[in-house]
């Protein structure tokens, strides 16, 4: 994953290059996409439900306008999901695999998937504040379905070092019901902000291309 994302920046840093003779060029431009695919928990009941999620994003950028469009299913029904992009800007980023599970509680919750994508560096929120203050603020986040699917756009800004370094960075999305009993309680989350692990643990995760 990381030889292929150095390779394509490689290629628009060459392209850059050729055109920058001719033409105005733009620090960062252009489509992005990521695949999101589920984050290995383990479900702790039989029946806990939005473990499984899948997705897609595209991303549009325009020097630091970013378009998003995130579609995503699998989701515990009718529950806000918060969705970020993570990374380290400049370093490597991964999706976490079940070794992140350092507790080995077989759930691999937000920080212990920090190691892997990073913190928090753009929240994709319904309205208001799309910086990481905004991270954990579940009044606006995107909330799913009754079918557990969720459809997400929205044109905000971004830092610039963060379109930068689109393309080496992750979209996460959390928040599972694991005891599917129709609301996030349970356990309070490692992350000491005040909400319940089911709300903040990752369930779906993919690199930005
Ligand atoms: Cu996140």
């Amino acid at each position: 994953m990381k030889i292929r994302t150095a390779k394509i920046a490689g290629g628009l840093l060459v392209a850059a290059a050729f055109v920058v003779a001719t033409a105005p060029v733009f620090a960062s431009a252009g489509a992005f996409s990521a695949s999101l695919a589920r984050v290995p928990n383990k479900a702790p009941h039989a029946s806990s439900s939005g473990l499984n999620v899948t997705g897609s994003a595209t991303l549009t950028l325009s020097g630091v306008n970013l378009t998003a469009h995130i579609t995503a299913s699998g989701l515990s029904p009718n529950l806000p999901h918060l969705m970020h992009i993570h990374g380290v800007i400049g370093a490597q980023n991964d999706c976490p695999s079940k070794s992140a599970d350092s507790n080995g509680d077989g759930l691999i919750d937000t920080l212990e998937g920090l190691p892997f994508y990073g913190p928090v560096l753009v929240t994709f929120s319904t309205s208001g504040d799309t910086s990481p203050g905004a991270a954990f603020n579940l009044s606006a986040a995107v909330v799913a379905d009754s079918s557990g699917n969720l459809n997400y756009t929205r044109t905000f800004k971004i830092p610039s070092d963060v379109a930068g370094d689109l393309g080496n960075l992750h979209i996460v999305i959390h928040g599972a019901d694991l005891n599917r009993n129709g609301v996030y309680d349970g356990a309070l989350s490692s992350l000491g902000m005040g909400i319940p692990l089911e709300a903040e643990l990752p369930v779906s995760c993919g690199a930005i291309n």
